[in-house]
């Protein structure tokens, strides 16, 4: 009789994918309707076509500039306004949306044939648009919002709440591999990384926590010649402190990949407002917002200075607001830096 070889292959044969831990997510809530499971499926199949775009873009010439035209002469799109359409396209199809805030569109897009859909959504749907010509990683950012009431006629006013009213929020980042980030409202943040192999993410980071402390600093420098006093303390403070052991600086110029990294690291990303830019930079409802409820999931803070940004109520659809997002100790340092010097 032939000899019976055991053979082990280091496979996990029951991974946590997404789309399971989505579909848990449901059967955990018996009132769930599964509205929610269809909107997240949807972003999930944007974030892996956006991903795969991205991987593409060096070969197929995607890069370029809107209207400028390809050899065919067709009209060739920048890939942030296919990242936008991809979006569009696949929450259009959820048929759960009833309208849409995106970075790309100066508008409320309303979902024609979703108008009475219970919720809305915000995002950037590439992030950090200004690295994609020198391959560094970029992202996208969501936030997901039930509507106060989805017997009235969908709006701007919608969008214009508190961010603790989120209902769920992430990010995807398209670096050396993709992931996203998911977190859910009285729930936790979770990291899933796409295996391509089998196309679907698979739970690499479950209930990820930000460190209590870091020791990273992130932040746009060269605009220190515009910053007030109180950034200008916390940073000379974090590079030249007591216990002689400095920070070290770390700046993508990419929010999805400052802010993951502060996340796993801790520390501090900072997008501060200065006498350039006296609202800073980002934009509260598909950047700063998100960012900021994931972060607070995880154990961390975000604050403009002075206030709690998920406290912050928009007053339009692409308000910006300066940000300081990361570990609870560093978040101190700079509210303390902000109470005694202005
Ligand atoms: P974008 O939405 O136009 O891509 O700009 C947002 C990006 C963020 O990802 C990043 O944190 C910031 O801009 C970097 O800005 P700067 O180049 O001024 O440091
Ligand atoms: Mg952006």
């Amino acid at each position: 009789m032939a000899e019976t070889k055991e053979i082990h292959i280091p496979i996990d044969t029951n991974p946590v994918t997404l789309t399971r831990s989505i579909m848990m997510d449901q059967r955990r809530n018996p009132d769930a309707k599964g509205d929610l499971t269809q909107i997240l499926n949807s972003i999930m199949l944007a974030c892996k076509f956006v991903s795969n775009v991205v991987r593409k873009a060096g070969i197929s010439s995607l890069y370029g500039l809107a209207g400028s035209q390809n050899v065919q002469g067709e009209a060739q799109k920048p890939i942030d306004i296919i990242a936008n359409d991809i979006f569009i396209n696949s929450l259009k199809f959820s048929n759960k949306i009833a309208a849409l805030v995106s970075e790309e569109e100066d508008k409320i897009y309303i979902m024609g044939g979703a108008e009475s859909g219970k919720y809305i959504i915000a995002f950037d749907p590439l992030d950090g648009s200004s690295n994609i010509d020198v391959n560094v990683s970029i992202g996208s950012i969501f936030a997901i919002w039930k509507r106060p009431d989805a017997s009235a006629p969908v709006s701007a006013r919608d969008f214009l709440r508190n961010g603790t009213e989120i209902e769920c929020a992430g990010y995807c980042i398209y670096g050396s591999s993709t992931q996203l980030v998911l977190a859910t409202k009285n729930g936790k943040v979770d990291c899933f990384t796409l295996d391509n192999s089998i196309g679907d993410f698979i739970l690499t980071h479950p209930n990820m926590k930000i460190p209590e402390r870091g020791h990273i600093y992130s932040v746009n420098e060269g605009n220190s010649l515009f910053w007030d006093p109180a950034i200008t303390h916390f940073v000379d403070s974090v590079k030249h402190p007591e216990d002689g052991n400095p920070y070290s600086l770390r700046y993508v110029g990419s929010m999805v990949s400052d802010v993951h990294r502060t996340l796993l690291y801790g520390g501090i990303f900072m997008y501060p407002a200065d006498s350039k830019s006296p609202h800073g930079k980002l934009r509260l409802l598909y950047e700063v917002l998100p960012m900021s409820f994931i972060t607070e999931l995880a154990g961390g803070r975000a604050t403009d200075g002075k206030r709690r940004l998920l406290d912050t109520v928009p007053e339009h659809i692409h308000q910006r607001s300066p940000c300081y997002i990361g570990s609870p100790y560093e978040i101190s340092q700079l509210e303390a830096a902000y109470a005694s010097l202005t």
